[in-house]
């Protein structure tokens, strides 16, 4: 028996807080919109009931406009910030104004496949169907395909140099007071700076100000990104969703998802750039490519059934930026100014991305390279714990430790 997977189950035993699991104790007190997915796939390894009911919490918080929120605050607690106060939204079940990737169709089916269980995958079936509508109408009203965020911390990736030009831009100003709490917990150094919370804030202000209207955010939103990471991720999940629909014999739903997928498809596409080896996001108030050298430019392998010449590039970059490192993938090109291996979003190695990274290595028949992601992973997970990511230099744990999405990667990767 691995002992570590036995830690890997308790981590996720102590985080629970009544069929929901918080991402990690007191750093992330509350429950996360797409950990919550990628802890449902580890539980579906080995309790379903408690996998389905990770999602059917998560589904509390969705509003009446199909958007299943970042955060769902189940119960209170003083030791993150912002918490309800500052969101300032109008749900029964205090959520935040934003939402997150939409990884939840990818584990709902793996969920179903697992359990064949219609009954209880039905109403989490409607709700993704509900969220997915959503992305389309709130996100892409103009109908590209590519999604768009109005706010770092809907892309999971906050501090990520990708929007350091678009994030510039917002000012540091807000009516809100910013007190930090995740500095109480985990060295700053690791953390995003002083002005990148200001600007998350602000941000928050302007869209409350907006009580929360999709329109209206669209309309005012300072920061405005078609993001590959999530449209990639939005078209694997679109791809699950139809299949589900096919399962459950709802053909006039799949008909109108596969319309989704294939808008989506193209023009994800169309964001393949040959001379950076990688694929880009839009930033929408300057109409320019993001260039910026991050994990996101891979994340198109998920869903996409690339040709050849395209995946010999990529991969051939993915191991000119793994090069030396003792642990992949590194969330930033090491080596470049804004590369900072211990700082979050900026250059560490995080296990989810490369679960992701690892799928879709497989899918475009990559499997000797996604075996060596995977065989990275897990040694940097037995060697230094469940960290919640990794400087990819020296494999140490950064962050928050005991940290669930970080468990549900493992699991994944060994069973
Ligand atoms: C981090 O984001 C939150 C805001 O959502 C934060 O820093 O306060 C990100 O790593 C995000 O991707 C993740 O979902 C969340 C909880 O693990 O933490």
């Amino acid at each position: 028996m691995n002992m570590h997977l036995d830690h890997a189950k308790r981590i996720l035993a102590t985080n629970d807080r009544g069929g929901y699991t918080v991402p990690a104790d007191r750093l992330y007190p509350f429950q996360w919109n797409w950990d919550s997915a990628f802890v449902a796939m580890g539980f579906a390894l080995y309790d379903t009931d408690r996998a389905y009911r990770e999602l059917e919490r998560l589904v509390e918080g969705q509003w009446a406009d199909g958007m299943i929120p970042h955060i769902v605050f189940h119960q209170p607690s003083d030791t993150y910030f912002p918490g309800p106060d500052v969101w300032r939204t109008s749900h029964s079940i205090p959520t935040s104004g934003i939402t997150q990737p939409p990884v939840f169709a990818i584990a709902l089916r793996k969920l179903h496949e697992t359990t064949n269980d219609r009954a209880r995958t039905q109403p989490l079936y409607e709700a993704a169907l509900k969220w997915h509508r959503w992305w389309y109408a709130a996100r892409d009203p103009e109908g590209t395909g590519l999604v768009a965020l109005l706010h770092p911390w809907e892309s999971g990736s906050d501090n990520s140099p990708a929007w350091d030009i678009a994030l510039a831009r917002v000012p540091t100003t807000s009516d809100t007071l910013v007190i930090r709490k995740d500095t109480g917990h985990v060295n700053a150094s690791m953390r995003p700076r002083d002005d990148d919370y200001k600007r998350f804030i602000h941000l928050v202000d302007v869209y409350a100000a907006c009580g929360w209207k999709p329109a209206e955010q669209w309309q005012k939103a300072p920061f405005k990104v078609a993001e590959i990471q999530t449209t990639a991720i939005l078209l694997k999940a679109g791809e699950d969703l139809e299949h589900i629909a096919g399962m459950l014999g709802r053909s006039e739903d799949a008909d109108e998802i596969a319309a989704f997928n294939e808008k989506t498809r193209k023009a994800i596409l169309a964001q393949w750039r040959s001379g950076l080896s990688r694929f880009v996001s839009r930033d929408l108030v300057s109409g320019l490519d993001i260039e910026a050298p991050t994990q996101a430019g891979f994340i198109p392998l998920l869903s996409l059934d690339l040709n050849e010449a395209v995946v010999d590039s990529m991969v051939a970059e993915m191991q000119a930026w793994s090069k030396g490192l003792k642990v992949g993938f590194p969330t930033t090109k090491p080596g470049i100014e804004s590369w900072e291996p211990k700082r979050y979003w900026r250059g560490p190695a995080w296990a989810i991305i490369n679960w992701l990274l690892i799928d879709g290595l497989r899918r475009n028949g990559r499997f000797d390279e996604a075996e060596a992601l995977r065989q990275s992973t897990t040694t940097a997970i037995e060697a230094r714990g469940f960290a919640e990511y990794f400087d990819p230099l020296t494999g140490e744990g950064c962050g928050g430790g005991g940290f669930s999405w970080t468990a549900a990667a493992y699991m994944a990767l060994v069973i």
